[in-house]
């Protein structure tokens, strides 16, 4: 076994390991080829994700926030083009994920958009899916998937995915938190589900669930929940929804139920996909569902960096909650350095430390290569505080504990390994 005796070598070696170990995605908004136009890709799509509209809208004067998100998506990637990356350095996280990504990808000029465009143009999907998740290392992502959406609806009826490297976790939203029209979805799916949570509207809602974790081969199940998302709940639909339908389903199935609180939905309406924001959350309802459903696995994302250390003491509790991802607003290098060493600190490897949440293909590569960096950092200093105590970790002992992290850890806690 190649022990490792001093610093300079073990830091080399972590950041080998972190590099070489594919990462397994939890969670991303993509989609497999089959999916068509759900997948976004390219240049274009890279420079209107949502973080970078958000960036533009601030220093836009001659259109307003709706209206620029309304341009036609050339447009306003050129506008964001302009403003952020021209007229400004990209020095903020979304803006410098671009220059990392297509300087990955082979742009030998990350200030020409019209390289990045030509470079793309002529790619399918397939080949554009096997570029980036060869550069990004990644073997597996997990999408997102909707089971109200018509396409996915389509898609999921004429057989799915079909390819082994897009994994489903089926999102529920609308079922929790926009009851009772989402009985009015149920019903035109052929469920019998009714405005009253009733036993019968219960029943439908619990066979609509195992019907679409079934027909995705759910890894998971999951929902963003709003800051004042609270167990147990008599107050709103969802607290019976959860107790009498979605729990009862993800034990029966052995699914994890996914909670990514935090959530506000439409604080900036006229920003669309980029108008949403965060509140702090009451995670003593996370320690009533890990109490009262030990039967039951619970994944969990915070979306407030007040809520990070709480959710990492509430984690040492209970064995069946596992803390994934420095989830969207936490997806910066300042608070990942933060995050990722209070999980290392109290959990030890028993946790998923990120996900990319990516919504165009091309972002794995960034949002990964940039995790990466952080998490070689935190686990440089844990590895050399045990070499400074005689304490010699080998090669292979670093490269098994990375790919715990990377994924390893959420797949035996799932129970897939
Ligand atoms: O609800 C979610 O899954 C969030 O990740 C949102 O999709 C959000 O818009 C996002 O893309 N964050 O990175
Ligand atoms: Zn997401």
């Amino acid at each position: 076994m190649s022990e490792i005796r001093d610093l300079s070598a073990l830091r080399s070696a972590i950041a080998r390991h972190v590099e070489a170990s594919p990462a397994f995605d939890i969670h991303t908004h993509l989609y497999a080829e089959a999916f068509g136009d759900l997948l976004l890709r390219g240049p274009t799509e890279l420079l209107t994700y949502h973080y970078l509209q958000a960036e533009a809208n601030r220093v836009i004067v001659d259109l307003s926030p709706a209206a620029f998100v309304a341009l036609p998506k050339e447009q306003q990637a050129r506008i964001i083009w302009q403003k952020l990356f021209v007229e400004r350095s990209p020095i903020s996280e979304a803006t410098r994920g671009v220059v990392t990504a297509w300087r990955r990808l082979g742009i030998s000029d990350p200030r020409s958009y019209e390289e990045a465009k030509a470079r793309f143009a002529g790619l399918s999907a397939a080949e554009h899916i096997d570029l980036v998740l060869r550069t990004a290392n990644v073997s597996a992502v997990v999408m997102t998937n909707d089971p109200f959406h018509p396409t996915e609806q389509a898609v999921w009826r004429a057989g799915g995915a079909r390819d082994r490297r897009f994994l489903a976790a089926l999102r529920i939203d609308p079922l929790l938190l926009d009851w009772p029209a989402s009985a009015g979805r149920l019903q035109t799916q052929g469920y019998a589900a009714g405005a009253e949570l009733d036993e019968t509207t219960l029943d439908e809602a619990r066979r609509f669930l195992r019907d679409w974790a079934q027909r995705m081969q759910a890894l998971y199940i999951a929902a963003s929940l709003p800051p004042s998302f609270m167990m147990p709940n008599a107050a709103e639909p969802y607290g019976r929804l959860l107790e009498q339908a979605v729990l009862p389903v993800c034990r029966e199935m052995e699914l994890p139920f996914a909670m990514m609180i935090g959530v506000k939905r439409g604080v900036a309406p006229e920003l669309a996909a980029a108008g949403d924001a965060l509140g702090r959350c009451n995670l003593e309802a996370v320690g009533h569902l890990c109490r009262a459903w030990p039967d039951n696995k619970f994944l969990l994302t915070v979306l407030a960096r007040e809520n990070q250390h709480e959710a990492v003491v509430l984690a040492r509790k209970f064995r069946n909650l596992h803390l994934f991802g420095c989830w969207w607003f936490n997806n910066n290098p300042s608070i990942m350095e933060e995050i990722t060493r209070e999980r290392v600190e109290m959990l030890g490897l028993s946790v998923t430390l990120q996900h990319s949440d990516a919504r165009i293909l091309d972002q794995l590569v960034y949002k990964w290569a940039h995790s990466r960096q952080i998490i070689a950092e935190a686990l440089g200093e844990k590895y050399g505080y045990l070499i400074s105590e005689g304490w010699y970790p080998t090669q292979e002992e670093i490269a098994r504990d990375v790919q715990m992290l990377l994924g390893g850890e959420f797949l035996r806690f799932a129970g897939r390994r």
